[in-house]
């Protein structure tokens, strides 16, 4: 934005230290190298995220290098933090002062942008979100970006579609009360239904890590809802939509974000049938980029794309083009071009962003069908 270049600053912000660190800039028209860091969720229970994300960005960076040739290189160094906020800390801390990157894609988790957002911000290197979706990642600060969609926007479309065309009248909600993702996708749903003037007749909670669900949601078939909203990752998740279908709870499952992977129906199974998510990407979309991506992507992983790699794959066109247009691999000049962002087409759909960064855009819904997720309609 106008005027935040003031004090911005070359080398002399503390975190960096030494002028060295600042990656180099090159002189007028040569090919210039940027070293960009990716902090994601590659190991532990929820490490589909991370490979599809990782799947998505190195199917960029050969499309980008091979396009950019003489221009622009761009290189990456993934760090894993096993979804958990002192792994993205330590990553983006690394990368930060060790690796000398000019920015940061990830980390994979609301929770771990929450912990590691602000130690980039004041480190003054951009930051990118690439499946942050709940309210306030971009109150972190000017260098905290992203193109995920947020469930504010998600949620009620699936919502919408799922009353109108199922008939909803009354919902029961259950959520991960220790990720601030799934605690977010729960008061955006809540406050759905309010507006929405569904009835509520239950609430649960669970922690991430746990297996055993039947307490909870015994109580909640109680309530007899016509739809159970889940607001969880995909590991829980899934869990908690099998369980449900075991206790006999026979209506619609909503889920938020974190279902738009297809380890859903490797752990939920046929119980995974008819489960409905909004996402902003789907594969099955006819338009002609984002069938060009998924054959490609089908090319290289011999399977289809789901959202996370989509937005990944988005993500470092992104860069590329904000780099290019900074002419130079220097924080502050990127932080700069990105800030102008204002829109994007991408194979997940396209993007606009509102005065604070975060994106504006249209979400599919979908529902879960012999083991894939097909429009919803
Ligand atoms: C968030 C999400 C998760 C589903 C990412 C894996 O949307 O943490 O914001």
């Amino acid at each position: 934005m106008a005027g935040c270049g003031s004090g911005g600053g070359t080398s002399s912000t503390p975190a960096a230290g030494n002028s060295d660190s600042q990656p180099a800039a090159s002189a007028d028209g040569q090919e210039f190298t940027a070293k960009i860091g990716v902090v994601s969720f590659l190991s532990g229970s929820g490490a589909a995220y991370g490979e599809a994300q990782k799947a998505g960005l190195e199917l960029a960076l050969g499309e980008l290098n091979e396009a950019n040739k003489g221009k622009l290189k761009i290189e990456l160094k993934f760090e894993d933090s096993a979804g958990e906020k002192d792994g993205a800390i330590n990553a983006v801390n690394k990368l930060i002062n060790q690796d000398n990157v000019v920015a940061i894609i990830g980390p994979t988790l609301s929770g771990e942008m929450f912990a590691a957002g602000p130690v980039a911000n004041e480190s003054e290197t951009p930051i990118f979100g690439i499946s942050n979706t709940s309210e306030g990642i971009n109150d972190i600060g000017e260098y905290v970006f992203r193109n995920s969609l947020p469930e504010s926007i998600a949620i009620p479309t699936a919502m919408k579609a799922a009353v109108e065309k199922n008939g909803l009248k009354k919902v029961a909600l259950i959520y991960a009360s220790n990720d601030d993702f799934s605690v977010n996708g729960y008061k955006v749903m809540k406050a759905t239904a309010e507006k929405m003037g569904l009835e509520i007749t239950g609430e649960a909670t669970f922690a991430n890590g746990d297996v055993d669900f039947s307490a909870q949601l015994t109580k909640l078939k109680q309530g007899n809802p016509d739809a159970l909203l889940v607001s969880a990752l995909y590991k829980e998740g899934s869990m908690v939509v099998k369980k449900a279908r075991e206790l006999g709870i026979t209506g619609t499952i909503l889920g938020g974000n974190g279902f738009n992977n297809p380890k859903v129906f490797e752990i939920a199974g046929p119980a995974a049938e008819g489960l409905i998510v909004a996402t902003p990407f789907s594969p099955e979309k006819q338009d002609e980029k984002v069938q060009a991506f998924v054959k490609a992507f089908e090319a290289k992983y011999n399977k289809k794309p789901d959202q996370f790699a989509a937005q990944a794959y988005d993500s470092l066109y992104i860069m590329s083009q904000s780099l290019l247009a900074a002419g130079k691999a220097e924080r502050e000049a990127l932080r700069e071009q990105l800030a102008q962002l204002k829109d994007f087409t991408g194979v997940s759909g396209k993007l606009s962003f509102d005065e604070k960064r975060n994106p504006i855009g249209d979400a599919v819904v979908v529902v879960a069908k012999d083991g894939k997720f097909v429009p919803f309609e």
